[in-house]
């Protein structure tokens, strides 16, 4: 059977870019668009010698830019020896096979381009088996294609392609892979659910953002850990998490993930579920922006709209109807003055701060200590000195300030996440303390 791997890419392959404007947006979002692109190829180490952007009113049916355009492209291609065409949008199998026929060289979408880099990138298993979920659900309605693909490879003017009964049989093996993996992958995200049990009960913050915000600096910078950082887009496919110290003695855990970027494709996100498990569980988001970035509204957008998609539909994450968010404009150190005023009026709420300087960290944690105050209580928990159960339960519940034995019981001051209260209810005597605040 034909698997799926990518069309090779080596260090020295050449890549063209290709965009198209429509009327929805301007041309300089097109220019940003292509940028990213830019980035996006770099980092899976094809050279980029050039692009086009097509301005149109719509989008041609069979080969997605005009005729004019392509042939342009065709001769680009041709002139400059490019061996890869990379379109920013997703193409229809059959427009990139339209395509291919005209330029005679591999012609992938940004969404192939972004699988390629995350299967160079992905380390463990579960980031391997998601991200072949991810390919194999890509490559199954395009499986004619890449038996296209083959045959040109072979050479031979009037290759034929198999039989439709290959393709058949080929579908039908990819859709019982993905099932297996899918199988393997929920087993392992079991895995992890159990191990989240039995760690501390601290209060979660995990930190979401687009690609190359800083989320893994920032988590290094606070928590001491050294997770890559890298100008690259999308160092991190897996979560990491950390304990981060607060003045005053409180803790809480911290959790860097794997960056958002536009267009991502839906199967992609739903792929990583597992990964993303760590958005579910959280206490808070901080939801980190490259605040030096033009284009850092629109990020701020693409990132709530996955949030959505990963949250939106899963009732477990709505325990409390939402997770609080706070956003965290990043990268302050490379602002101009009119960039940072115009921040601070646009998202006055916001916290600012440097990764890479480590300014406004400590206002950071300021605001994340008075989240955790919001998300939690202190309270007074009473317990049997003989039962052992229910002292460990504590211990593991929160955050211990105070721990008195008086006669057969002991008597705990401590810091509980308020979905944690009512399960502690169950088996030791709970009364909730009104802090010096006035906020219970
Ligand atoms: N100047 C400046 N650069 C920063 C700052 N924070 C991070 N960077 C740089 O931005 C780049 C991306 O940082 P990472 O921490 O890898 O970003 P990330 O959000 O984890 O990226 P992905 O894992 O790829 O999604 C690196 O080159 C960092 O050195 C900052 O506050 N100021
Ligand atoms: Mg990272």
């Amino acid at each position: 059977m034909a698997s799926y791997t990518p069309p090779p890419k080596t260090p020295d392959e050449t890549a063209f870019l290709v965009g198209v404007k429509l009327p929805a947006s301007t041309f300089e979002d097109e220019q940003e668009n292509i940028a990213e692109l830019e980035l996006l190829a770099t980092t899976a180490g094809a050279a980029v010698s050039g692009s086009i952007i097509q301005q149109r009113t719509r989008l041609e049916g069979a080969t997605y830019i005009g005729k004019g355009k392509l042939e342009e492209l065709a001769a680009a291609v041709e002139e400059k020896g490019i061996n890869l065409v990379i379109f920013d949008d997703d193409l229809a199998p059959a427009q990139a096979r339209n395509i291919e026929k005209r330029v005679g060289v591999n012609v992938i979408d940004r969404t192939e381009l972004i699988l390629d880099i995350f299967s160079k990138r992905a380390r463990t298993r579960q980031a391997r088996i998601q991200v072949e979920i991810a390919q194999l659900t890509y490559a199954l309605p395009r499986l004619k294609r890449l038996w296209d693909h083959l045959s040109r490879q072979a050479g031979g003017i009037g290759t034929k392609g198999p039989g439709e009964t290959q393709l058949e049989v080929d579908r039908r093996k990819i859709r019982e892979k993905i099932s297996a993996l899918k199988r393997e992958l929920a087993k392992i995200e079991n895995r992890t659910k159990e191990r989240r049990k039995n760690r501390e009960e601290l209060f979660n913050v995990t930190i979401v953002g687009y690609t190359n915000a800083g989320k893994s600096t920032l988590l290094n910078r606070l928590a001491g850990s050294d997770v890559l950082e890298s100008g690259r887009l999308f160092s991190t496919l897996d979560s990491t998490t950390r304990r981060v110290e607060l003045p005053g003695g409180s803790a809480f855990l911290m959790t860097d993930t794997i960056g958002f970027i536009r267009k991502l494709p839906a199967h992609l996100v739903a792929s990583f579920h597992a990964t993303l498990l760590d958005v579910e569980e959280a206490d808070l988001l901080l939801h980190l922006v490259d605040a030096s970035s033009p284009r850092c509204a629109e990020k701020i957008s693409v990132v709530n709209d996955v949030l959505y998609k990963v949250l939106g539909d899963r009732p477990s994450a709505g325990k409390q109807g939402f997770i609080p968010t706070l956003l965290v404009l990043n990268k302050a150190d490379l602002l101009d003055a009119g960039t940072s005023s115009h921040l601070d009026q646009k998202y006055a709420e916001a916290v600012r701060v440097s990764a890479a300087t480590g300014e406004g960290t400590d206002e950071l944690l300021d605001a994340v200590g008075r989240e955790i105050r919001k998300g939690t209580t202190l309270a007074r928990v009473t317990v049997p000195v003989a039962d052992g159960r229910t002292l460990a339960l504590v211990e593991k519940a929160g955050q211990v300030v105070r721990r008195e034995v008086e006669d057969e019981d002991v008597v705990f001051t401590v810091r509980l996440r308020r979905r944690d209260v009512g399960r502690l209810e169950q088996s030791a005597d709970v009364t909730i303390l009104v802090e010096e605040s006035g906020q219970p």
